[in-house]
């Protein structure tokens, strides 16, 4: 497998060595497709009258901009064209969105993130797109059972995100560890730019927004506290966070780091909360770190093991080269 070559062939290969199946293959290209049209968009977004707040809120009760439910259009018709998944389920979606007829044949269920980062659409800051496939449980011929969505993260047969950056590039594992590729977007073709990549063990940046220190558990306070403390080799750490997660992510994965989105005291009598969602962002980031070499773990339990109990499930999440993030959880054990 060598720099260069083209995410066609790659994936050849993939299918050829058994890798991933037929269906995976399509379903892979599916996505590459859609992503093309949305690097486009992202990055016409500020020529286009298609910049903007809708003024509607998502299942979260956040604003939604108009580029977001463009790419989750885009991502659902594209699926229920090509029939590649038997169900998908959207962040911008309060329910699991079913499949075309045609998809109630394929074996495989789709968590999508459209654009994650999306309060960066307007400010020019790079956003992406994330994704996560599992294999379903049920028979083949019927649209997806809650059984299908409700998976640990150890079940993914793949997972990647698209990160619309000063390049676009697409980032995935199948379980045959992390491939990076960039698009050309003059022949609308992605090439092989970061082969096999694998994340230090330890780096000197952490990604969190310390706007939140005092809504953290003691533990992650004296962590990051620590970070900053300069009579220890190695720190201080830098503080690198954009607040695009993908970003933030794609950074401290190539160079090393962690990236913390810890839960947050609620209030009196309220249990602590994570902001991120475990299927759209923990656990298809969890695969790739993991892939890499690195960690991801929600302060005690490892994120690919957590039993999803609603697909719009928050988690804190901790993620990025192993050490830092087993260092963190000597602070909050
Ligand atoms: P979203 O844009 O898909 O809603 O994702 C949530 C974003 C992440 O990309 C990012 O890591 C985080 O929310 C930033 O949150 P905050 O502004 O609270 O720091
Ligand atoms: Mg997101």
């Amino acid at each position: 497998m060598g720099k260069g070559q083209t995410l066609h062939a790659h994936l050849l290969d993939a299918s050829s060595n058994g890798t991933i199946d037929d269906g995976l293959l399509t379903l892979i290209l599916d996505l590459v497709r859609v992503s093309c049209t949305i690097s486009d968009e992202v990055n016409r977004a500020g020529l286009a009258d298609i910049l903007g707040v809708t003024g509607e809120r998502n299942v979260h009760g956040e604003e939604v901009k108009k580029l977001d439910m463009r790419a989750n259009d885009l991502l659902i018709d594209a699926m229920r064209e090509s029939g590649s998944v038997c169900g998908m389920a959207s962040e911008e979606n309060e329910d699991a969105i079913d499949a075309s007829a045609k998809g109630e044949s394929s074996e495989y269920v789709l968590f999508f993130d459209p654009l994650d980062g999306s309060s960066n659409i307007d400010v020019n800051v790079s956003i992406g797109t994330i994704f996560s496939i599992y294999r379903r449980k049920s028979e083949r011929g019927t649209s997806a059972t809650p059984e299908d969505y409700l998976q640990r993260g150890t079940e993914q047969v793949a997972a990647g995100y698209f990160v619309y950056g000063s390049s676009t590039m697409l980032v995935y594992t199948a379980g045959n560890g992390v491939h990076g590729f960039t698009l050309d977007p003059s022949k609308r073709e992605y090439f092989l730019s970061h082969a096999s990549i694998r994340t230090p063990s330890r780096g000197r940046v952490f990604s969190c927004n310390e706007g939140n220190t005092n809504t953290w558990c003691s533990g992650t306070q004296k962590y990051v506290a620590s970070l900053k403390a300069s009579d220890t080799a190695g720190k201080p750490y830098s503080g690198r966070y954009v607040g695009s997660f993908v970003a933030d992510f794609h950074r401290n994965l190539l160079k090393g780091g962690i990236f913390l989105y810890p839960s947050q005291d609620q209030g009196p009598g309220k249990p602590r909360k994570g902001k991120l969602r475990l299927m759209y962002e923990g656990n298809p980031m969890a695969m790739v770190v993991e892939q890499a070499g690195g960690r991801a773990s929600d302060g005690a339990r490892r994120i690919m093991d957590i039993v999803p109990g609603e697909i719009h499930e928050r988690v804190a999440l901790i993620i990025g080269s192993s050490d830092d993030v087993e260092e963190y959880l000597g602070f909050v054990k």
